[in-house]
């Protein structure tokens, strides 16, 4: 799954794409370069992002889900927000990916109708808060319950079960060990179900680079996202959620093959 942040204000890229003819050539480069999903999001979801009401995230994110679906491109949109989910699925867009995990009812209620395809990712608390003291008593299994959870609430309300990817949200409300908890952890979140894992340039790869003394800015944190792909892959991920697309492939090949070998 490669990203296109239609933002002013996304951790890595904000403001690249923004321009709407900008974000459409960088989607349809990802698509060449072999994504299988493209994920186009309006609205930053790092701590302490500006929110973003809906009219502007439909601007921003309409004309490029009409034109990558256009394009036959599957495209995924990247919202909280039932409106504008509603939305770019009548622009073609076919997956919902809520960084709420359907939280909202409405939100359900649209995926059951529509018949899109859901990600169902966990945060602890909303993007404003989710970085202040989060806690678990054991990270992998309350993530894991939680997604079960949602799950059951989704396939209760109509959504159908094969449509379903869970995601454990990395950065979402943990803390830099409940990060490495959970990568470690990975074979334990999904319970039978695919697994969707987003590590990509984060702030956690960061502080590993920096304890080498190798500080880095996001955009240069790409090698250490492939050595996640990699090891998530290892460790039975479906989906990976990547901003360099062509060396998240070359990971998930080589390590697809290794595992494969046994
Ligand atoms: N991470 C981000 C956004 N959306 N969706 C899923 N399913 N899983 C993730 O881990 C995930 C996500 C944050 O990354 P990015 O889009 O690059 O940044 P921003 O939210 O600042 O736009």
């Amino acid at each position: 799954m490669g990203i296109v942040n239609v933002t002013h204000d996304s951790f890595s890229d904000g403001g690249r794409w923004i321009d709407p003819d900008a974000a459409i050539r960088h989607g349809l480069h990802l698509a060449d370069l072999g994504a299988d999903i493209v994920d186009v999001g309006g609205e930053s979801t790092r701590p302490g992002a500006f929110p973003v009401d809906a009219g502007e995230e439909m601007d921003r994110v309409l004309p490029v889900v009409r034109a990558l679906a256009g394009a036959g491109l599957v495209v995924s949109i990247d919202t909280s927000k039932p409106e504008v989910a509603a939305s770019a699925l009548a622009e073609g867009a076919e997956i919902i990916n809520d960084v709420t995990g359907l939280r909202d009812p409405e939100m359900v209620a649209e995926c059951a109708r529509s018949g899109a395809g859901a990600v169902l990712m966990h945060m602890q608390a909303d993007p404003r808060t989710m970085q202040i003291d989060p806690a678990y008593d054991d990270v992998v299994s309350e993530v894991a319950d939680f997604l079960q959870d949602r799950f059951r609430t989704a396939t209760a309300a109509g959504v159908t079960s094969s449509h379903i990817v869970v995601d454990p949200g990395i950065g979402f409300g943990k803390t830099f060990d409940h990060n490495l908890a959970l990568l470690d952890g990975l074979d334990r979140i999904g319970r039978g179900r695919p697994v969707l894992v987003g590590t990509s340039r984060k702030a956690f790869l960061g502080r590993i680079l920096e304890r080498a003394e190798q500080p880095s800015s996001p955009a240069d944190r790409d090698a250490a996202t492939g050595a996640t792909v990699a090891l998530a892959v290892a460790k039975g991920a479906s989906i990976v959620r990547v901003h360099d697309v062509a060396a998240a492939i070359s990971a998930a090949r080589t390590a697809d093959a290794i595992v494969r070998f046994h």
